[in-house]
């Protein structure tokens, strides 16, 4: 479809344009259009910005990714659509590994965003067919099925568009969980260590120029960011700032001036 250039709403039609044809070429699964809606409803209850709060925690994923012995990116389909060349330059730079892990698993969709991201420059991509022959205990979904030389191994996981009990299942096997998810309440933004409220589209590529920018600070300097950060705090704020927002909007003129 051809979204007007003056369409006030042309960034955001054209994310969906992006996700449809995520859906298209099989990467997308059909409840990848719903999650993004869910997540667009979010964006807008927040003004579409990335907040200070969502700033102060992609500081400290970048400070927790450099500080990892073995990071690991986790993506699913809707974020290997909206952003795969900042995975790739995120997983160079903090020297991370690359790992499909999906929901809604089957073979052809693991292969589809595998080619993907290669597409976009990645050169190793894990947990495609047999490589995700581990499992993460006490979890039912297809995501269980991890590689063993990726999510299972890692001390850090960067977890985008989560659904909800992975997260607690690896927070319990010890890892350090880094989300991205524009829902505060979503039980991933609770569990995670470090949750970046924020649309991955504004979000990955800050978080990529944090890392770059933070890549040479000595590790001492890094554990200093991390030990000031409050998730709890963070996810407060955010909560903070839609109330705010809303009550701002609530006692302005609500209705459209049609001439
Ligand atoms: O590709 P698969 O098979 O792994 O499936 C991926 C989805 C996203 C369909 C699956 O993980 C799922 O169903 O997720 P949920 O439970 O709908 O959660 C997705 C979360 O991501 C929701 O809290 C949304 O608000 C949030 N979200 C959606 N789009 C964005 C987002 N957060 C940040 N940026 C977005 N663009």
């Amino acid at each position: 479809m051809r979204i007007p250039p003056n369409h006030p709403r042309r960034e955001s039609l054209l994310l969906r344009e992006k996700i449809v044809e995520g859906y298209k070429r099989g990467i997308v699964a059909l409840e990848g259009l719903i999650a993004h809606g869910r997540g667009e409803c979010f964006d807008y209850l927040l003004g579409e910005k990335t907040h200070d709060f969502a700033y102060e925690a992609i500081r400290a994923a970048a400070a927790a990714l450099l500080l990892a012995e073995y990071p690991v990116l986790s993506v699913n389909g809707n974020t290997a659509m909206l952003v795969p060349s900042e995975i790739v330059k995120l997983a160079r730079i903090v020297n991370a590994k690359i790992e499909v892990n999906l929901f809604y698993r089957t073979r052809e969709r693991e292969e589809a965003i595998a080619d993907w991201l290669r597409k976009h420059g990645a050169t190793e991509v894990l947990g495609v067919g047999e490589d995700a022959s581990a499992t993460i205990p006490e979890l039912f979904s297809e995501r269980r099925r991890v590689s063993p030389r990726g999510i299972l191994r890692a001390d850090v996981v960067f977890v985008p568009l989560e659904d909800g009990d992975r997260t607690e299942a690896l927070r319990r096997m010890g890892k350090t969980v880094i989300a991205v998810d524009l829902n505060p309440l979503s039980r991933t933004a609770r569990a995670a260590n470090i949750t970046i409220v924020d649309n991955i589209v504004r979000a990955l590529p800050i978080l990529v120029e944090e890392a770059n920018k933070l890549r040479k600070a000595d590790r001492s300097m890094l554990r200093r960011i991390l030990e000031g950060y409050d998730n709890n705090h963070v996810l407060s704020r955010a909560l903070i700032a839609i109330k705010n927002r809303l009550e701002r909007l609530a006692n302005s003129k609500i209705v459209l001036d049609i001439s």
